[in-house]
């Protein structure tokens, strides 16, 4: 039964958000530019590529996470305003770090950080009001502070703990947040046994959750993927012909996915409407990447864009 993929293939196009504590350092560690490094590392990926050990990053940056001019209302409402019908946050990203009110570990909004507010909770009610669906990004394996595999700085958890950690912080998110439209796992291992276990929880939650065919490696083969509800495509990639499968494509509007303050690669509005025309063509969903300030606001380029395919969408986005 796939009646719960009906209103993301109808939604087609959403917001995706990487926040977190890397969006303090901005790129930057030490004097040195982390985000221009190539093959998929960006801002968001600072710990690793500045090789940073789980204490020194957690006690610099997450004591400066107050972004007190985050406002749930206003980012849902400009997605809204974009034509956007559904919003993924990166609720954990591969530093460790829970952007939401955890027990599973301190390392987390609440405990960790001044602003002690949970920013989960705030959008995923935003959402609501707003009749957006809300979803979060979870990286589910690969976690550089809790556990680290063939990593310089080896996390100080064990397997079978950081898979707890991970069954709690996904009980968490499947229970104290209301509707839970996807499940956006990133970067699977190749585990079946263990994807399997987690896809299998999120179902028994929520039954209608829309889950990230990232759960598993793409070395898993397509038809032992047995909770993968999309394909997630590698970003910005679209077949030549008109997909039958469920799927979506990531793009973000610079080269980061985290925000960073030097990076100035910036795609053009255009370049966005034609890439978003283009997904529509293919019958792919594009999730439009955004990466928040230190401060809790977005970029007025950022802004800029989801403007102008706002506009876009007004005439051309309901056929
Ligand atoms: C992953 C993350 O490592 C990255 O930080 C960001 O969150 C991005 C959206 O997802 O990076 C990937 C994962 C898969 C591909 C490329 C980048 N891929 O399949 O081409």
């Amino acid at each position: 039964d796939d009646s719960h993929m009906q209103w993301w293939r109808d939604a087609r196009y959403g917001m995706f958000i990487h926040w977190g504590l890397y969006s303090i350092a901005g790129g930057e560690w030490k004097g040195k530019d982390y985000g221009k490094e190539q093959g998929g590392a960006s801002a968001e990926w600072l710990m690793n590529s500045a090789k940073i050990s789980g204490e020194e990053y957690r006690s610099t940056l997450a004591p400066q996470f107050n972004p007190t001019e985050f406002d749930a209302k206003q980012w849902v409402s400009i997605a809204k305003d974009a034509g956007m019908k559904y919003i993924v946050i990166t609720s954990k990203h591969h530093d460790g770090f829970c952007l939401f009110d955890t027990e599973a570990t301190d390392y987390n909004v609440m405990d960790a950080t001044p602003f002690k507010r949970d920013i989960i909770k705030e959008l995923s009610e935003e959402c609501a009001k707003q009749d957006l669906r809300f979803g979060v990004y979870y990286s589910q394996f690969k976690d550089w502070y809790h556990r680290s595999r063939g990593r310089q700085n080896p996390g100080t958890m064990s397997n079978e703990e950081y898979l707890e950690l991970v069954e709690k912080n996904l009980d968490e998110l499947l229970s104290n947040y209301g509707d839970m439209a996807v499940l956006w796992f990133d970067v699977g291992g190749n585990d079946v046994i263990e994807a399997n276990a987690q896809g299998a929880r999120v179902r028994e939650l929520q039954p209608d959750a829309v889950i990230c065919s990232r759960l598993y490696s793409r070395r898993v083969p397509e038809d032992q993927r047995k909770y993968a509800d999309f394909e997630s495509l590698p970003d910005r990639m679209l077949p030549t012909e008109r997909m039958t499968q469920d799927s979506e494509t990531c793009m973000t509007m610079r080269h980061n996915w985290g925000y960073d303050r030097t990076d100035d690669a910036w795609k053009s509005p255009k370049d966005i409407i034609e890439f978003l025309a283009l997904c529509g063509a293919r019958g792919v969903n594009l999730l439009l990447n955004v990466g928040p300030t230190p401060e809790g606001t977005l970029l007025p380029e950022e802004i800029e864009r989801l403007q102008a395919v706002g506009k876009w969408m007004e005439v051309n986005g309901e056929s």
